[in-house]
């Protein structure tokens, strides 16, 4: 614990849900690759929780440092989420290169359904991929006690067109994935009686 008594999870929590999903209800609002200003940030915080009221630049860093997925990047004084987004104007991204392969952890039902409409964006912008396979199992775990790993044949997709775009060192982004670009588990393992 630090001198305000801040917990740096819960500050992460609220920070994401205004950087990625609502920034409306903190009256922000998020210019087209995402950032706000640190000091509205700050502002809308502030007003959050009586120990949050003197929270400055160096909590946000902190919370940053302190945080298990790299969430939020601050930089020039403005600060943004760098995935999961859900806000109704689609963030403008730079496609870049993927890795050969990335994977995609979920659940054994949802992977049925991958199989027949390929990865979409759900409820979020894009599609979320991980670059190694214990970070997409964790992804996997919060849709299911055993999940499923998709193999995400990146560059050939890129190749044929699919832009991916990086989220962070561990996360990539796509608009969607066909499902022609995705290994699904092979004969003889339990999910593939559903497939
Ligand atoms: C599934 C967390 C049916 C997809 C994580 C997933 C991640 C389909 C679910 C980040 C489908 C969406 C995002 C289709 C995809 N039919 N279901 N055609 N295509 N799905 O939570 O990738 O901790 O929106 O398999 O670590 O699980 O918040 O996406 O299960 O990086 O920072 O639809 O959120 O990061 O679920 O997770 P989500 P996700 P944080």
């Amino acid at each position: 614990m630090n001198k305000l008594n801040i917990n740096y999870v819960s500050l992460s929590r609220i920070a994401s849900h205004a950087l990625r999903h609502e920034p409306w209800l903190y009256e922000l609002e998020l210019d087209d690759e995402g950032w706000v200003p640190v000091e509205e940030l700050l502002s809308a915080l502030r007003a959050e929780k009586p120990e949050w009221s003197s929270l400055s630049e160096a909590d946000l860093n902190e919370m940053i440092a302190a945080s298990d997925k790299k969430r939020h990047e601050l930089r020039d004084g403005k600060i943004r989420a760098l995935y999961g987004h859900s806000v109704p104007d689609k963030l403008l991204k730079q496609p870049a290169e993927p890795p050969a392969v990335l994977y995609h952890g979920t659940s054994p039902e949802m992977a049925v359904l991958i199989k027949a409409s390929g990865l979409q964006p759900m409820s979020r912008q894009y599609v979320h991929l991980s670059v190694d396979t214990a970070t997409a199992e964790q992804v996997g775990r919060r849709k299911a006690r055993a999940p499923v790993l998709l193999e995400v044949r990146a560059k050939l997709a890129a190749e044929s067109g699919v832009p991916f775009y990086r989220g962070n060192d561990l996360v990539w982004l796509a608009d969607q994935v066909p499902a022609q670009f995705i290994m699904f588990p092979k004969k003889g393992t339990d999910l593939f009686s559903l497939l």
